[in-house]
């Protein structure tokens, strides 16, 4: 697999304080970072753990306590990690206060509720997403301007900010020209597009970032990034105690990898309606180096937020479930869509920015079947049969069909 890193990319050791690792993306990201010299702060409410106990199902790896992991990094690589327990969303004195006592170079923002089924399951969950995603943003983004410090924001945004693809052309990373009603060429953000409540809240996100850049001339970095795949990164792979989290449920499982988990299981792959839907994906091991990067090309005072497309290839969902089919020999079965979303969708993304930034993707052919076996085979006695199927619903009218031909 194309893993091996040149740690001169990744620029001058920084202080960095990451929220939200130790979530799926945060964990691996925040060793990535310790390792390649980096001095990193965990920041965390561990709010995702309780999600899982409140859905009763947890991730299909079995992930240790923060405190634990942190040790065993200490010990397999000598680094030091520290965790602060925080809710960003609601303790803006303390996150103020934080970032005054420790002067971070840059804040990595992982720190959100991010599962689109989640968001759209009931009104309590749609108010949660949005309460707790967009206040985690801007009382960031407060606390930066209030704290008076040079910091640079790096935030991991989505690529269903812009609909999947929409207009039939290439998407751009992040702004557009567009021909206003006098005939003048503005260069403006991508127009927005989203598709659940979770995806509505990082297009909030984006404009808050358009603002406080605008207005105080913070450095700030979104990523659009696509569905994660895989579990380990060289860093995980080195001790059980730093395994990955790995979430298979048909709230917070993304689509990749509980079709591993489900071949795992000899259970049939569940494309949603005709499994039409065209997405943008990347390996984990790659969300940490492309971070890394954009750590280390900040953008420069008063340039406007920084867009890059965090992606590595495109893909169909049924043609993933044929090559996933084909490797393991499970059937596919076509189940209704709990989704309001269109039937087919073309995609085609640029990602030039982190290509010249010497971004080489990992692709799918090189680690499905590593994340087969590995992974998925090995933990599938962990896996609750129950949580497989859908259980959150776009509307009414989803539900009822859902219902209707189960
Ligand atoms: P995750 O749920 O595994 O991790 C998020 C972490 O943030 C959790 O540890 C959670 O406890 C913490 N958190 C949430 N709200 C918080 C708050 N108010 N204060 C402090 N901590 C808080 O999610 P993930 O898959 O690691 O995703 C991380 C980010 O990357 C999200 O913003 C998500 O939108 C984005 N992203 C993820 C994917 C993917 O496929 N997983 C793809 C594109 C973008
Ligand atoms: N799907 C199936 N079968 C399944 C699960 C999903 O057919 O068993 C389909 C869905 O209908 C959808 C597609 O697969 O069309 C992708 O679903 P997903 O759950 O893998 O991805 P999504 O809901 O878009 O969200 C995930 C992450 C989110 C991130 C987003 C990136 O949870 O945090 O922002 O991927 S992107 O999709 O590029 O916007």
């Amino acid at each position: 697999m194309n893993g091996e890193h040149n740690f001169m990319m990744y620029g001058t050791p920084k202080k960095i304080i990451i929220c939200g690792g130790d979530g799926f993306c945060g964990w691996p990201t925040s060793l990535f970072l310790s390792e390649v010299g980096h001095e990193v702060l965990i920041v965390d409410n561990l709010s995702r753990r309780n999600i899982d106990n409140e859905l009763e199902a947890g991730s299909l790896t079995p992930i240790y306590p923060i405190t634990e992991r942190i040790e065993t990094w200490k010990q397999v690589s000598g680094r030091e990690l520290r965790f602060e327990r925080l809710d960003i969303a609601n303790e803006y004195d303390r996150l103020l206060q934080l970032l005054l006592k420790e002067k971070p170079d840059a804040i990595i923002h992982f720190a959100e509720q991010r599962a689109a089924p989640y968001s759209m399951k009931g009104s309590s969950q749609k108010r949660y997403t949005v309460h707790n995603n967009v206040n985690a943003t801007h009382n960031l983004l407060c606390a930066i301007v209030e704290s008076n410090l040079d910091i640079h924001l790096v935030h991991l945004g989505t690529m269903g900010v812009y609909g999947y693809g929409t207009s039939g052309e290439e998407i751009p990373e992040g702004y557009i020209d567009v021909v206003l009603p006098g005939g003048q060429v503005s260069n403006i953000l991508h127009p927005s597009y989203p598709g659940s409540v979770y995806h509505t809240t990082k297009c909030l996100d984006a404009l808050l970032f358009q603002f406080y850049q605008k207005n105080d001339a913070i450095r700030i970095t979104d990523l659009h990034q696509g569905i994660v795949w895989g579990t380990n990164t060289s860093q995980t792979r080195r001790d059980e105690r730093l395994i990955n989290r790995f979430d298979y449920d048909s709230d917070y499982g993304t689509v990749l990898n509980r079709f591993l988990m489900q071949a795992a299981l000899g259970a049939p792959l569940t494309v949603y309606g005709t499994g039409g839907q065209t997405r943008a994906f990347i390996h984990i091991q790659d969300t940490a180096k492309c971070i890394a990067l954009a750590v280390a090309n900040p953008p420069n005072q008063g340039e406007r937020v920084a867009i890059f497309n965090q992606v590595a290839e495109c893909h169909r969902v049924r043609d993933l479930a044929k090559l996933v089919s084909r490797m393991t020999q499970v059937d596919i079965v076509y189940v209704s869509n709990p989704r309001q979303e269109s039937a087919e969708n073309e995609l085609q993304v640029s990602n030039r920015k982190f290509r010249s930034l010497g971004y080489e993707p990992i692709l799918l052919s090189e680690g499905l079947l590593d994340e087969v076996v590995n992974v998925a085979q090995r933990y599938a006695y962990r896996c609750d049969p129950k949580k497989i199927l859908p259980a959150s619903y776009w509307n009414k009218k989803r539900r009822e069909d859902c219902e209707r031909y189960a």
